[in-house]
């Protein structure tokens, strides 16, 4: 059996359902309390990706109050992949994921210097309230470099699992780019050790980091 190691973040401001996200994926449960998360909350998963392929996700939940933004980037380091989440029903939340793709596209950088794989999601799609349209996270998310973006509803489990299956094969080919010998071995995901990963290995096969199609990005509220 070939074990992949993956350390994937879920950024994006707090309140937006980081933490009930990674525990409905985990968990399969729906958590309705707010509990802010202090700092960093780690959770593990495992896929069985194919017969003979298993995926060790190891989730790293920042926090996204605004008190812990500067911390949080240290955690960014040695990410394979990332999810960016805001709340559909507000929009200062989506707003601010150009700022926090930016933040981790100058802290987590694969060791070809491209950007590692982001997927964006718009949370509470349950909510009848909505204050972004399709289109507008459409356009963000190609101008933005994302993967993809989806509508999520964690309360609903729509697309929870879609979404970090859609990640994961994202990550598990850009990895295979880089390095035909792939196995994910060389990846390590604990904290402790983050600071001995190999960033010197050379460039990669294939560039999937998209061109923005518009300067048209929102800007901090
Ligand atoms: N209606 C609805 N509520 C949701 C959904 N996802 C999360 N929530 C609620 O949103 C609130 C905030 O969720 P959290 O997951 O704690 O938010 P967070 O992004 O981790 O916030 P920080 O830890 O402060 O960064 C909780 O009360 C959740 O129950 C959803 O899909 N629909
Ligand atoms: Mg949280």
């Amino acid at each position: 059996m070939e074990d992949h190691l993956m350390k994937i973040l879920i950024i994006g401001d707090g309140e937006v359902g980081k933490s009930t996200f990674v525990h409905r994926y985990v968990k399969g449960k729906f958590n309705d309390q707010y509990r802010m998360t202090l700092g960093v909350d780690f959770a593990l998963k495992v896929l069985q990706w194919s017969e003979k392929e298993q995926v060790r996700l190891q989730l790293w939940d920042i926090a996204g109050q605004e008190r812990f933004i500067s911390m949080a980037r240290v955690y960014y380091k040695g990410a394979l992949g990332c999810v960016v989440m805001f709340d559909v029903t507000n929009k200062s939340s989506f707003h601010h994921c150009h700022n926090w793709k930016q933040d981790l596209d100058n802290k987590a950088l694969l060791p070809n210097g491209d950007s590692i794989p982001c997927i964006l999601l718009a949370n509470k799609c349950d909510l009848p309230e909505r204050a972004v349209s399709a289109d507008s996270i459409d356009e963000f998310s190609k101008a933005n470099g994302f993967v993809t973006w989806m509508e999520t509803s964690v309360k609903e489990n729509k697309n929870v699992g879609e979404s970090m299956r859609r990640l994961v094969q994202e990550i598990m080919l850009v990895q295979s780019c880089m390095d035909p010998l792939y196995t994910g071995r060389q990846v390590t995901v604990n904290p402790q050790l983050d600071s001995e990963l190999d960033n010197s290995r050379g460039k990669g096969c294939c560039t999937t980091k998209p061109q923005p199609e518009t300067n048209d990005k929102p800007a901090r509220t």
